[in-house]
């Protein structure tokens, strides 16, 4: 009896202490709301998301890191503040580019890393509508727009500041804190902004964190700062960018430049969860608005991308960087037009659906709704059919999504052929729509 009770200890104190001592505080146990696992259930539907990321930096054209990339002081920095005037900018533009592209979320960066608030707060001066001439909060307009236009809008948070002193940042983390920095005063502020974003804008569909993986030994207070967000609003959707499998009291897993799975970006598991799914990413190489990046990605690798996200549960949260003025490039705004317009043509293979019967392909993926499969053929084989091994259902029939004309097929024990010969090919997406039993 006692060996056993102090076994049982000895295996506490491994579970409560990493192997360098410092406590992981472990998380409570979190019930989602029904209303929350409701609103989960919707988010997996949606498929196709809006990513922003504006701040002051954006008037230095050099991507969202600029402060830290080339180690600007931060009273220097600070001072972009007082000529930061985006006069172009309009809610309602953004929000209509975000609709015609097909998408049905927003998130922005309401705090990145450099610390700077854009949006009204009482935490602190640094923020858009007291340390600016532009004195207004462009994330209340935002918030308003998506309302009205039936979009979701997400804050992104960043938990890392490289301007606050109680951040510390730099500084050795001990016992959970950096070492000579006011840890409790940070995580206060930190509750206070995200008090003022879950209840100043009533509709906040949920917050993405950002920053996790700069301390990873630190106490983030996570079950206090989820505890609080969940208390204010249970549906709220809470997601966090560790690149970790969730954390209790997360609502959705997600992956950054990186298909569920594919695990080719630095995520630190290949694990996925059965929480809904989300993957980011940048429409050249820099999510802040960057000057020079002229790597544009296609519409087709665009499309790719979500198709390929969809054909693994995911969501695709792809990301804008407007300009200071508050406008989005014109290079953006097109390839986005020219993405809606597919979508508005094939949206019906993507929207709502889960992924189909097989898992993905080197040729493409498949997706399912209300009974039909659709086969995604994303790299069409140079041979004049597509073999299928190891296939449990049974094709009943298959047709061109766009002609809805017959697919031959032949189905054996090994596996399905599909004869690509004389089929009417897609130059983005071939859509073969299949009834399986
Ligand atoms: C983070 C931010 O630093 C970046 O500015 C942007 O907001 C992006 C969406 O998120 O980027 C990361 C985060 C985590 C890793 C790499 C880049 N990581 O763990 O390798």
């Amino acid at each position: 009896m006692r060996i056993t009770t102090s076994f049982i200890g000895f295996v506490c104190v491994l579970l409560c202490f990493s192997t360098n001592n410092i406590p992981l505080y472990a998380q409570g146990t979190y019930v989602p709301s029904e209303g929350n696992l409701r609103v989960r259930e919707a988010f997996r539907d949606v498929k196709f998301g809006m990513f922003v990321h504006w701040g002051i930096y954006s008037i230095l054209a050099d991507g969202e890191w600029v402060m830290n990339n080339k180690k600007i002081p931060k009273n220097d920095y600070a001072k972009l503040a007082s000529f930061f005037y985006p006069y172009a900018f309009n809610a309602k533009e953004w929000v209509r580019t975000a609709k015609s592209a097909g998408m049905k979320y927003i998130t922005i960066t309401s705090r990145h890393h450099d610390g700077f608030s854009m949006f009204q707060t009482k935490a602190t001066p640094y923020n858009i509508v007291d340390a600016t001439p532009y004195k207004k909060d462009p994330l209340k307009e935002l918030a308003e727009a998506c309302k009205s236009e039936g979009i979701k809008l997400f804050f992104y948070y960043s938990l890392v500041d490289w301007y606050r002193d109680d951040y510390g940042f730099g500084q050795r983390i001990i016992n959970g804190k950096p070492e000579r920095a006011d840890w409790d005063s940070y995580i206060e502020f930190v509750k206070t902004q995200l008090t003022e974003l879950l209840t100043n804008y009533p509709d906040i569909a949920g917050i993405w964190f950002d920053g996790d993986w700069e301390r990873p030994n630190v106490n983030w207070h996570y079950n206090e700062l989820y505890g609080l967000i969940h208390r204010i609003k249970p549906d709220a959707l809470i997601g966090n960018n560790h690149h970790l499998l969730p954390k209790p009291g997360e609502d959705f897993q997600m992956f950054e430049k990186d298909l569920p799975g594919s695990n080719t970006f630095g995520e630190n598991t290949k694990d996925i969860s059965s929480l809904p799914l989300e993957t980011c990413e940048t429409m050249n190489n820099h999510w802040g608005f960057d000057i020079k990046d002229r790597n544009y990605k296609t519409v087709k690798q665009l499309i790719h991308y979500l198709v390929n996200a969809a054909g693994r549960n995911a969501n695709f949260l792809l990301n804008v960087g407007p300009m200071p003025n508050g406008k989005i490039q014109q290079e953006f705004v097109d390839t986005l037009a020219a993405v809606g317009r597919w979508i508005a043509q094939y949206g019906e293979t993507i929207y709502d659906t889960r992924s189909g019967f097989l898992p993905p392909q080197e040729w493409g993926v498949t997706t399912q709704k209300n009974g039909i499969q659709y086969i995604h053929i994303l790299n069409m084989p140079e041979a004049k059919f597509l073999f299928i091994p190891n296939v449990k259902q049974t094709i009943r029939s298959a047709k061109i999504l766009d002609t809805k004309s017959p697919v031959n097929f032949n189905q054996t024990a090994e596996g399905i052929t599909i004869y690509l010969d004389g089929l009417n090919r897609n130059a983005i997406d071939t859509i073969i729509e299949v009834d399986i039993k």
